[in-house]
Formats: structure tokens, C-alpha cells, sequence
């Protein structure tokens, strides 16, 4: 027997109530990525597919975030500190290298971690610097925590050009890549700074029976209350490196750099680790141009003015052939490459993906960029967003492409 037409309508509309409930519920579900597979060949001169919003529905920032898994170790009675002999602090520090010039900028990001995570903790501060530091610059560094500071010079022989460069080579191809756009070509303190970050810290006298760092930058920004021992949680879960933002290099400042790195591969195939992240670093989907100019790298790197990590990876002899191999290539002077793009390459390569930890939760900002988690515990960024400079750059992330490869974790 037919139904009356009212009770079909309802039928049907309760249907379609269902049905839009049910989308909705997929829709929400936490960190649920849209990356299309365009199935598109390098070169082929489709086009780029360059906004953020094309690749992806929603930045996953955007959906409520809470802290890693446990184990998470707490503050409990005196365990954390600053006087504690015995304390729980593992055997790590916070370090910056940096200019007396920026003692003003350096103090704001000493307020925000101290504020949001180290206040608790008590890590001690390790300061960096390839001239002295005045007076001034340890008194108030040393003012703005309760953790103990200390202050060291760059070696010489660590800071200063190396022999092997030729500087009519240099100063021709500062020319060139100036003209090329660029930034900081011309600047030789910058390509000093992005050789040391890239292979020497690591060997400073003052972090020989270090394990672990925190690198932090003048002039960055912490939003969240972080209620857990940082390097604590990178033993515990046995990672090697924390990034938080995930971003695409100038292609012209590393163009010889993937080339370079094929060569020593060919050379040491043994440091190739089984589970690399190469798929990562030749992605080239996205900006395809990017990948064009730097001769097969993508570009994608882990942005390194954050940095957590274990001293043990750049000390291993992979890396340290590495890097010695990059060095007497001369790319940190006759190109641009940086200390991200060469850190990320050599994790990509000789470190296993689930050992790189995305630090979702620690809210931060270097100019222009942030990673600001949607959470109760952050104040002062609001979630999700991922620049406030100009709408391109929207387009520089590359999270999508780590997250596609690797995941979350
Ligand atoms: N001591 C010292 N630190 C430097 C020098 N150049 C850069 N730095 C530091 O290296 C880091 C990166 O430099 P920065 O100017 O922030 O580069 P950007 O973030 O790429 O724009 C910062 O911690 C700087 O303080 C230098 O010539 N001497
Ligand atoms: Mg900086």
C-alpha cells in the first residue's frame, strides 16, 4: 500500500539529514589530508599546482590538538630544578648562536621559552658567538633565566672561509646568484653562519658530552604551554630530529646541492638508510619548477631556525663524510646552500622517516611563518595559520608533502 505523500516527504528529508550528518562526520574527522595524486610527470608542463588550498582541504593546525603520546615526563615536587643535582633533566641544552647586536631579540625569544616550557624545566642555555660577547649580552641572558647560561667562541678555524675556496670563484658567483634574486648572496657572515649551523656546531668543544639541543633563533615567538620534558620525550621515543615548519628553499641557492649529494651516494651507497625519506625529497608534484632549477631535490626542507635533535646524527660518520664532502665542494660559498636544505637532505637520507618528529604542539614563529596548533594551551596565534606576510607565500609550505610521504608523527 502507498504511503501518503507526507510521510514520504519526511522520509525522504530524514534521509537526506543522514546523509549530510554523515559527510559532516568524515569531514571533521582529525587530520584527514586531501593530497590528490596528480599522476603528472616532471615536465611536462602541467600546471603548477602551487596554493596551499588546491592541495589540501584544510591545514590540520586547523583541528584540535593535544600533546605527543606517552610517555611524557612531568614536573613532579623538585625533580626539574635549576639547583637539583639530581635532577630528571637528561643530558641536553638550549642553543643559539648569535650576535651581540641582537641581545634585544634574543631576550624575546629567551621570555616566550622560558615562559611557555623551560620556567618548568630548567635546561640550561648555551650561547654561541664568533666575536665575544660583551658584558652586557651575558648579564641580561643570564637575568632572564633561572637555568644556567654559558657563553663560547666560534673556533677560528671553524668561522673563517676555508682555504680550498677561490675567491675571484666566490666573489663571480656572488654576482651571478645576486642577479638571480638571491637573498643574502652577497652577505659572507651568511654563508659562514649556514656552514657552521650545518656542520660544525656539532663539534663544538662545549657540547662534546652533549646529546640533545633545542636550537633557538633572536626574535622567534613561543605560544603554547608545553607540560612535558621536550628532550625527555626524543629519548624516550627514541627520535632523532623535531621540526616544526615545513617550507620550499630558493631552487637557485642549492642548485648544484641534489647533484652533489649524488655523487657522494654513488660513492657510500652503505649510508643509504632502508627507511629514508627519499620519495620526500624528489617530490617535485607540487612545484615542479623548484625541483626543475635544483637538478632533482624538491627543494622541501625542515625550517631550521627550530631545530630539536640528537648531536649523535651529525656526529655519525654518514654525516660527517657528508658534510666534509659539501664543504671542499664549495656550494656553501659558490651557491647559497643552507643549513636547512643540508640537514634535511642527510635526514632524508641516512636517518629512518619515523625517527623525524613534526612538533605539532609547540606554537612558534619565525618571521614569516608559524605553526600554531589549535589548542587551549596556545595564546597569541591563532590556529591554523601559517603566515601573516603576503598571500603567496601561502605557497611555500610543504607539509603536504612530508605529511604524504610520512605522516603526522
Ligand atoms: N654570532 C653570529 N651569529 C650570526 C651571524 N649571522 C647569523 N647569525 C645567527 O644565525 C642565526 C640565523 O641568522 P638570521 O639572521 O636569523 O638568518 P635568517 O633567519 O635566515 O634570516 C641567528 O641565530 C643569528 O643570530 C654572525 O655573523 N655572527
Ligand atoms: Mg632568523
Amino acid at each position: 500500500m502507498a504511503l501518503p505523500k507526507a510521510m514520504r516527504i519526511l522520509g525522504a528529508a530524514t534521509f537526506f539529514v543522514f546523509l549530510f550528518l554523515v559527510l559532516q562526520v568524515f569531514r571533521a574527522e582529525p587530520g584527514a589530508l586531501k593530497i590528490p595524486e596528480t599522476g603528472a610527470k616532471e615536465g611536462e608542463g602541467k600546471k603548477e599546482s602551487a596554493n596551499k588550498l588546491d592541495t589540501w582541504d584544510h591545514d590540520p593546525q586547523a583541528d584540535p590538538s593535544g600533546e605527543p603520546p606517552e610517555p611524557l615526563r612531568r614536573v613532579s615536587g623538585n625533580n626539574y630544578d635549576p639547583d637539583n643535582e639530581n635532577s630528571d633533566r637528561i643530558n641536553a641544552t638550549i642553543l643559539s648562536l648569535v650576535r651581540n647586536e641582537e641581545l634585544h631579540d634574543i631576550l624575546q625569544s629567551m621570555r616566550d621559552l622560558e615562559r611557555t616550557w623551560n620556567h618548568k624545566f630548567n635546561y640550561p642555555w648555551t650561547f654561541f658567538n664568533d666575536v665575544p660577547f660583551t658584558e652586557e649580552f651575558k648579564e641580561k641572558t643570564t637575568a632572564a633565566t633561572k637555568a644556567k647560561t654559558s657563553y663560547h667562541l666560534v673556533p677560528k678555524e671553524h668561522w673563517e672561509i676555508p682555504s680550498w675556496i677561490n675567491m675571484d670563484l666566490y666573489h663571480e658567483s656572488v654576482a651571478l646568484l645576486r642577479a638571480q634574486k638571491v637573498q643574502y648572496m652577497e652577505k659572507t657572515s651568511y654563508h659562514q653562519m649556514c656552514r657552521w649551523n650545518s656542520g660544525l656546531f656539532s663539534q663544538h668543544p662545549a657540547l662534546a658530552t652533549t646529546q640533545y639541543y633545542w636550537r633557538v633563533e633572536p626574535n622567534v615567538h613561543f605560544f603554547c604551554d608545553v607540560d612535558y620534558d621536550v628532550f625527555g620525550w626524543m629519548q624516550d621515543h627514541n627520535k632523532t630530529y623535531g621540526f616544526n615548519i615545513n617550507i620550499y628553499d630558493s631552487a637557485e641557492s642549492v642548485a648544484t646541492l641534489w647533484p652533489e649529494t649524488m655523487k657522494f651516494m654513488k660513492d657510500h651507497p652503505e649510508y643509504l638508510n632502508e627507511g629514508n625519506a627519499l620519495k620526500w625529497l624528489e617530490d617535485g608534484s607540487h612545484r615542479p619548477d623548484n625541483k626543475k632549477t635544483a637538478n632533482g631535490y624538491s627543494t622541501c626542507h625542515f625550517w631550521s631556525n627550530f631545530e630539536v635533535g640528537d648531536l649523535s646524527f651529525w656526529r655519525s660518520e654518514a654525516y660527517r663524510d657528508y658534510f666534509d664532502h659539501l664543504d671542499r665542494s664549495g656550494g656553501f660559498f659558490y651557491e647559497r646552500w643552507g643549513d636547512a636544505p643540508v640537514h634535511s637532505v642527510a635526514l632524508g637520507l641516512f636517518e629512518d622517516k619515523s625517527k623525524i618528529h613534526w612538533f605539532r604542539d609547540i606554537g612558534y614563529q619565525h618571521i614569516p611563518f608559524f605553526n600554531c596548533p589549535t589548542s587551549p594551551k596556545c595564546t597569541g596565534c591563532q590556529g591554523g595559520r601559517f603566515t601573516d606576510g603576503a598571500a603567496w607565500l601561502q605557497r611555500e609550505d610543504c607539509r603536504p608533502v612530508w605529511f604524504k610521504h610520512v605522516g603526522m608523527d
